[in-house]
C-alpha cells in the first residue's frame, strides 16, 4: 500500500492519496483525511488504510496529479556510514577524517545528523541543488524510514541526501554545510506501508544519472547491505528527544560514483527502490 501527497486540477490544495492499480490515486479528502502525518500516527495504520481503500472515493488519474514531498511536519534526519561502500568512499575523500569514518562504522552509536525541515524538502520532478561554492557533488540514494511519534517504523520512502564531497572532505566540521543547503533533500514519491523490515531488506536501490539524454552513471545496491537494524537507527534518533509529528530518517548510502564523477546543472537523477517507486529530480546550481 502506497500513500502520497498530491495536487490535481480538482484539488489545488495538498491532498492525501492512496495509489490504486498503479495508475490512479484515491483522494482520501472525501473520508476526512487531510493530513498525512496525522494518518501515519494511527495505531492501526494498515487496518485504517485498508478500510479507506474500500470506500468509494474520487479517483484521480496519476497522470493528472502533481506529487508533493510526502512530509508535512516531520523533521528529516539522516544516518551515515551504514554501508561498507560509504565508509570506503569517505575514507578516500579525506585523510584528515578517515579514522573518524572507520571508527563510526564499527562503533555502537551510529552517525546521525540533521538534514532538513519539511518545508525545505523537494518532491519528485522538482529540482535538487548543488552548491555554487562546491566542486564535487553527488546524489546519495537512500531508503528513508518514516517514523511515528512513538519511534516506530510506519513506512518507507526514497531519499536523496545530496552532498558536496569536497566540502565534507576538507574538514569534518563542515559536514552541515556539505549536507544542508537549498534543495539538498528530496523525498518521495510514495510512502510504502505494511512492509516489514525483513521485506524491505529484499529491496534493491538503484541510481541513474543522465546528462543530455545519455546515462553518465548507474549504480545499484541492496537494502540488505545496511549494517544496522531499523529499530537500532530509530532508537538512537529518539534518544533524549521527542518528535511529536513523527520524523523521517534516511538510512545512508551504499552507492557512491567513482571519485572523478561530479554532478552538473541539468543532470537528471533517477533513484529507484523496488518496493516504493522512482524519485526523479533535475539538478540546479543553488
Ligand atoms: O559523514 C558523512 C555522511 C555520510 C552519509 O551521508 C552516508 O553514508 O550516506
Ligand atoms: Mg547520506
Amino acid at each position: 500500500m502506497k500513500l502520497c501527497r498530491f495536487r490535481s486540477p480538482a484539488t489545488p490544495w495538498p491532498a492525501v492519496g492512496l495509489l490504486v492499480d498503479d495508475a490512479a490515486l484515491l483522494d482520501l479528502t472525501g473520508a476526512g483525511v487531510t493530513c498525512l502525518s496525522t494518518l501515519l500516527e494511527a495505531s492501526d495504520l494498515v487496518a485504517r488504510v485498508t478500510e479507506l481503500s474500500k470506500r468509494s472515493l474520487r479517483r484521480v488519474p496519476l497522470a493528472e496529479a502533481t506529487l508533493l514531498a510526502p512530509v508535512e511536519r516531520q523533521e528529516v534526519w539522516a544516518a551515515g556510514v551504514t554501508y561498507l561502500r560509504s565508509k570506503k568512499a569517505r575514507m578516500e575523500e579525506s585523510d584528515f577524517s578517515a579514522s573518524a569514518y572507520d571508527r563510526v562504522y564499527e562503533a555502537a552509536r551510529p552517525e546521525i545528523f540533521f538534514k532538513s525541515v519539511p518545508e525545505k524538502v523537494v518532491a519528485t520532478n522538482a529540482e535538487v541543488g548543488i552548491r555554487a561554492d562546491a566542486k564535487w557533488n553527488v546524489p546519495e540514494p537512500e531508503l528513508a524510514l518514516v517514523l511515528s511519534s512513538r519511534g516506530e517504523v510506519v513506512g518507507y520512502t526514497i531519499g536523496n541526501d545530496m552532498s558536496s564531497r569536497d566540502i565534507e572532505g576538507e574538514n569534518l566540521l563542515y559536514l552541515p554545510q556539505a549536507k544542508v543547503y537549498r534543495a539538498s533533500c528530496a523525498l518521495g514519491p510514495f510512502i510504502t506501508i505494511a512492509a516489514s523490515e525483513e521485506e524491505a531488506r529484499q529491496w534493491t536501490i538503484s541510481v541513474k544519472i543522465e546528462r543530455g539524454g545519455e546515462e553518465v552513471f548507474a549504480g545499484q545496491t541492496g537494502v540488505d547491505q545496511i549494517k544496522r537494524s531499523f529499530p537500532e537507527l530509530a532508537g538512537y534518533l529518539f534518544r533524549s528527544q521527542e518528535f511529536p509529528h513523527g520524523a523521517v530518517l534516511l538510512t545512508g548510502t551504499g552507492v557512491v560514483p567513482a571519485n572523478e564523477f561530479t554532478l552538473a546543472a541539468s543532470d537528471v537523477v533517477r533513484i529507484g527502490i523496488s518496493g516504493i517507486g522512482e524519485l526523479v529530480n533535475t539538478v540546479a546550481v543553488v
